[in-house]
């Protein structure tokens, strides 16, 4: 039996996953190197610097380490100022309902993000408060598809891997999920990995897999 549920971030609970592509565009942009949504999808779930060097793939040129973090730290500044457009209207579509009824039956909650803007973000859609534990980018040494952020979400939750359940909307998440055995539920890009248990279209759809 599922007795917690651990969500994804950016792509699942806020679409700040277009965010992210808007402000990879900029920097790619700028430098003159190609990038495009297929690309972007491959950034999903993977930390900052591994999207970066993604990216680079495209580039003519090659960059030092210290070119690639003054490269990382633009596109969080603009990615910070896009961050200052979310309102709790923002939060996707019932991610709110979807936690209270988690709660009303008694099944755990966490957050399991690669994000290092975990805490703003949750902030600025008003479920800084929400979750029984988060698990992000400044806890982890190693990001997705490595399990290590979901096993420390399952460990701050005292609940078995085995009976947690991951929602994501990346490969590299649901891969992450795996190694850490627990089941998947998959949604928006993620919605036909042939990794998904369970299939979601909306976060509405939650309610039929934990309480039927
Ligand atoms: P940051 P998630 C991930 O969040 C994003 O999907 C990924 O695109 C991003 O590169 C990564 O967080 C790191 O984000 O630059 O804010 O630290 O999907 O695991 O919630
Ligand atoms: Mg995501």
């Amino acid at each position: 039996r599922i007795q917690a549920v651990i969500f994804d971030l950016d792509g699942v609970l806020v679409h700040t996953d277009r965010y992210h592509y808007e402000a990879w565009q900029q920097l790619a942009d700028e430098e003159g190197i190609s990038f495009d949504v297929s690309i972007n999808d491959r950034l999903r779930g993977v930390s900052r610097m591994e999207s970066l060097d993604i990216i680079l793939e495209k580039s003519l040129r090659s960059y030092t380490k210290s070119e690639k973090e003054a490269l990382a730290d633009r596109k969080n500044g603009y990615y910070r100022e896009l961050l200052h457009q979310l309102t709790p209207s923002d939060a996707a579509d019932s991610a709110v309902s979807c936690i209270d009824s988690c709660r009303r039956h008694g099944v755990k909650i966490a957050i399991g993000s690669s994000s290092r803007n975990t805490p703003i973000i949750l902030e600025r859609i008003g479920l800084a408060h929400a979750f029984d534990a988060i698990a992000d980018g400044n806890q982890i040494a190693r990001s997705k598809p490595d399990p290590e952020v979901f096993l420390l979400a399952a460990q701050q939750l005292g609940v078995d891997p085995a009976h947690c359940l991951v929602v994501e909307d990346a490969e590299a998440g649901l891969a992450a999920a795996e190694r850490a055995g627990m089941s998947k539920a998959a949604i928006g890009a993620a919605y036909e990995s042939p990794l998904a248990d369970f299939r979601l279209r909306s976060l509405a759809e939650l309610a039929g897999i934990l309480f039927e």
